[in-house]
């Protein structure tokens, strides 16, 4: 498979650009909803833009902010993060694998505005401006080592071939201990095989001070474009989210996700006959004006 890989460095102009669109991926979404059996996150619109947050704005991606801790199980519900698109692997506790439950212990550590200290996995709120996100706290068992991950499966579902995805993830950061980490992103069409097409990573030492209580920063508009990707209709791919080894000593940052935006680009236009229907078609026309040319010469 061909991946031609480029720097994605956002500008504010293009990232508000991306916030003008958000109703428009929220209809696409909703139209999606229904088809979403198996479960994948449904890009469902071609050369348009999916706005994934957790705060009820997107149908297919349930609001975590109810109070509670997180989980996992293959549902669209309140509270619950959908095993059936989204998977957390690293935790002491046991990988999580798409369409099964999770709840306790790693998975389900709390509902907090940030600075805990149990490794696992959190539902953050207010944190600072970015709104409800999905957050890890790493421990020396958990989330750390290079195997620590947050994974996305998403599927074509435009009726087009997809060309390239340009993904945003925005987040914060709390460096207030002695560790640091640094988050890629990884790209897969099989699960199996993954590229990495980050090129600017977010470090957790590029925020704050790393004094003890110091607020958490957001991160914003980290993201790549890549193409090449020759996604067919109605197949999955995979977006990897991959938290490094630490370096440093003491205890470790933590970090969450807010906001995930997708944008893609088809192959053509999007709803454009197939090639076995263009080709009888073709003979058709040539038919026609074949008759018509034989008329003209009677
Ligand atoms: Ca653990
Ligand atoms: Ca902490
Ligand atoms: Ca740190």
């Amino acid at each position: 498979m061909r991946l031609t890989l480029s720097d994605f460095s956002l500008k504010p102009a293009h990232y508000n650009t991306v916030k003008v669109r958000y109703l428009a991926a929220i209809i696409a979404s909703s139209a999606a909803l229904a088809s979403n059996a198996s479960g994948s996150y449904v890009i469902a619109a071609g050369d348009d833009v999916d706005v994934i947050d957790f705060t009820g704005n997107n149908v297919q991606v349930a609001t975590l902010d109810t109070g509670s801790a997180p989980s996992l199980a293959p549902t669209t519900s309140s509270g619950v993060l959908d095993s059936r698109m989204w998977r957390v692997e690293g935790l002491s506790d046991g990988d999580t694998t798409f369409g099964n439950t999770f709840s306790g212990g790693d998975y389900s550590r709390g509902f907090a505005s940030g600075s805990v200290g149990t490794g696992g996995m959190y539902t953050f709120d207010g944190v600072p401006t970015t709104g409800t996100a999905i957050g890890f706290q790493p421990t020396g068992t958990d989330l750390d080592g290079g195997d620590g991950s947050l994974t996305l499966k998403i599927r074509n579902d435009t009726g087009a071939t997809i060309d390239a995805i340009s993904v945003v993830f925005d987040g914060f950061v709390r460096n207030n201990a002695g560790r640091d980490q640094t988050i890629t992103l990884e790209y897969s069409s099989d699960d199996l095989t993954y590229t990495d097409i980050t090129t600017v990573a977010v470090d957790t030492a590029d925020y704050g001070t790393g004094s003890s209580g110091s607020p958490a920063e957001e991160f914003s508009g980290e993201g790549e474009v890549f193409s090449g990707l020759n996604l067919a209709d109605g197949d999955e791919a995979f977006l990897k989210w991959v938290f490094s080894e630490s370096t440093g000593s003491g205890s470790r940052d933590e970090f969450g996700f807010s906001e995930i935006t997708i944008s893609n680009t088809t192959l053509g236009p999007v709803g454009a006959p197939e090639v076995s229907t263009v080709l009888p078609l073709l003979g058709v026309l040539s038919v026609g004006l074949l008759g018509h040319r034989r008329r003209k010469q009677a």
